[in-house]
């Protein structure tokens, strides 16, 4: 018997085996045009900076050097433009420790020491301080670059802890006050303030009853209505900042009802610690990934039976927790993650994203030792030439090696650029592996597809149709080409067709990795790596134009942004 084993083994396998072979399928997606599902706002995209000091380790690592709010180098060249690039940046600044830092206002008793190493103190630190100068050089420099901020108060000021985590007690806003004051009184423009991070549900190192939480809510609001009484700009009240509970943030919309807190903002970190092996599988899983679709669909049902009057923000998400994952969250492998929670986020109405981080940690957007405008720091100027638009990219610096290249920022960008701010529903019959987005295309007509292929055998092939046509969507998956084909000649629905021969073209925008290494940190755009030319000057970025009536091909474990300019959407006129 026990010769005939690996036969019966072999013949088990042999299923397998010819499954794992590359393969292709064929496949419909229908975008719904007539409607936006979900709306999100006009600068979307966010990035945060952290307080976190140079000696916040985890692993044995210590990823965030000199990126804190208080010692980052705003003069670096590097990071203007790579905040400018954005045109304009949303930032939020804010983090565990932001509830720890008092302002050096002159009402301000205790010295303003920064934070220091504390066995004791939560998250290992010492309470910090923000000194005005500082806060005078933070402003100037986002007046600079443009950037819409948004900043994190103190919310466990004056309260003490009561049992384990939980910290009781009222809120001491005389030093926030005397800080918005003086925020106010120079002119300073805070887009929004966020009231404490990470205390909501069971908090993270500390939490906050809502109860007590809606009534400190609604002191700051009565204090920020006082404050900006004679200001033109008022600033939104944003919170809690924290991951989303439903019991405690129903309580919280319960407590403070209408006209308190205009934007909830929740943080998700659905990847895992950042030490953990897992989290490429989890990154390419799209059970995985889509896990967090249940988050985000049990906040809007929250929000829209209890606080109808606020808006939804992803305030803070960094894929991986305690820094992000070295070798993971600042490589290819990361955008299959980012992009598709940048798309899920919007489907479920979130109106903005924030990344964990612009600069710091292992999931920064810049190096931390460089700000390498990692090479994929780009600026997409568009000009319409004949019809089509022409991409040009403009180098932001000169930079001496490609090595350190961190891919949300391109991801980001590409993103920024292209997405507008209409979100369409898409109907498929593809496989789970194929993760497909909508969206009006920004600043003209038309309509953006990103599509995801985490599969790491199967190249799709896509006909996409418009909804407003009485097509039903044809299900083809896996059928013959000549099937599909046959399909594809019966796609309307396209404005603009003219009678004259001239193709139509398409844009795409596809994303792989270098030498078809996931942890790559090199990106290829459309067949060409992105790095810098012999002249130190980064090449064109240009779409591929592909006749539009030609199906739309994606291949394994890669990234594709496709721009439809003629599809009639009514949704984004
Ligand atoms: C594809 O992934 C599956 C499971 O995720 C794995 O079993 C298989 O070996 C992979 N195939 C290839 C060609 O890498
Ligand atoms: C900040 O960056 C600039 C430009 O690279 C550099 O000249 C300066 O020394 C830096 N400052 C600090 C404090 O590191
Ligand atoms: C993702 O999850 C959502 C909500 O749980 C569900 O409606 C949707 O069908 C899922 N999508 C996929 C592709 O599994
Ligand atoms: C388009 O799709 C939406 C839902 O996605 C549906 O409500 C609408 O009836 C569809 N329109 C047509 C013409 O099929
Ligand atoms: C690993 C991987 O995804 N490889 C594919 C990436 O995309 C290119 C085409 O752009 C394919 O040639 C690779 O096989």
């Amino acid at each position: 018997m026990e010769f005939c084993l690996p036969l019966v083994l072999f013949l088990i396998y042999l299923p397998a085996l010819f499954a794992q072979v590359q393969d292709t399928a064929y496949t419909g997606i229908e975008v719904d045009g007539t409607r936006a599902a979900a709306q999100v706002d006009k600068n979307f995209i966010c990035a945060t900076i952290d307080w976190w000091p140079h000696d916040k380790c985890n692993y044995n690592q210590c990823p965030w050097g000199y990126t804190s709010v208080n010692n980052l180098n705003l003069s670096h060249p590097i990071l203007a433009k790579a905040i400018e690039a954005f045109n304009p940046l949303r930032v939020r600044i804010g983090g565990s420790l932001q509830d720890r830092v008092l302002y050096d206002v002159e009402s301000l008793k205790d010295p303003c020491h920064p934070f220091q190493k504390r066995k004791d103190g939560l998250f290992g630190f010492s309470r910090g301080c923000l000194r005005l100068s500082r806060w005078d050089e933070l402003n100037l420099f986002f007046r600079k670059t443009g950037a819409i901020v948004t900043f994190g108060l103190n919310a466990l000021h004056g309260r003490h802890p009561i049992y384990r985590s939980a910290w009781g007690g009222d809120w001491d806003s005389s030093n926030a006050y005397d800080f918005i004051k003086y925020t106010v009184s120079k002119g300073y423009q805070i887009d929004t303030w966020e009231f404490g991070n990470e205390l909501s549900g069971s908090g993270v190192g500390a939490r906050v009853g809502a109860e007590q939480y809606g009534k400190d809510l609604i002191h700051l609001r009565r204090i920020i209505n006082e404050l900006y009484e004679k200001s033109e700009i008022k600033p939104s009240l944003v919170a809690p900042g924290g991951f989303y509970d439903q019991k405690w943030f129903t309580k919280l919309l319960q407590v403070t009802g209408l006209g308190v807190v205009d934007i909830v903002t929740h943080h998700i970190y659905n990847l895992g610690a950042g030490d953990d092996p897992s989290l490429i599988n989890r990154i390419l899983s799209p059970h995985y990934l889509n896990k967090t679709a249940a988050t985000f669909n049990d906040l809007e049902q929250t929000m829209k039976q209890h606080g109808p009057w606020a808006s939804a923000w992803v305030g803070e998400s960094g894929g991986a927790y305690n820094s992000g994952g070295r070798d993971v969250s600042d490589t290819y492998v990361d955008s299959f993650w980012y992009l598709d929670q940048l798309g899920m986020a919007a489907k479920y109405n979130s109106k903005v994203y924030c990344r964990q981080s612009l600069i710091g940690g292992n999931y920064g957007l810049l190096d931390r030792n460089t700000f390498v405008p990692n090479p994929d720091y780009y600026r997409l100027d568009r000009h319409g030439i004949t019809g089509y638009s022409t991409f040009y990219l403009l180098m932001l610096s000169d930079i001496q090696t490609l090595v350190l290249f961190v891919f949300g920022s391109e991801s980001a960008l590409l993103w920024n650029q292209l997405m507008g701010e209409g979100v369409l529903s898409v109907k498929s019959d593809a496989s789970p592996f194929l993760r497909i987005y909508a969206h009006c295309s920004k600043g003209r007509v038309g309509v953006t597809i990103l599509l995801i292929n985490l599969s790491n055998q199967t190249e799709f092939i896509l006909k996409v149709e418009n909804n407003l046509s009485d097509l039903h969507i044809i299900r083809t998956t896996n059928h013959r080409q000549s099937s599909f084909t046959r399909g594809l000649k019966r796609a309307v629905s396209w404005v603009g067709r003219k009678s004259s021969d001239d193709p139509l073209y398409r844009e795409e925008y596809h994303l792989t990795p270098a030498n078809e290494h996931l942890r790559s940190k090199t990106m290829i755009l459309n067949g060409t790596p992105l790095g810098i030319t012999k002249d130190g000057n980064i090449p064109k970025l240009e779409p591929a134009l592909v006749d539009e009536n030609s199906p739309i091909s994606i291949v394994h474990r890669s990234i594709k942004f496709v721009v439809l300019p003629n599809f009639d959407a009514p949704a984004c006129a």
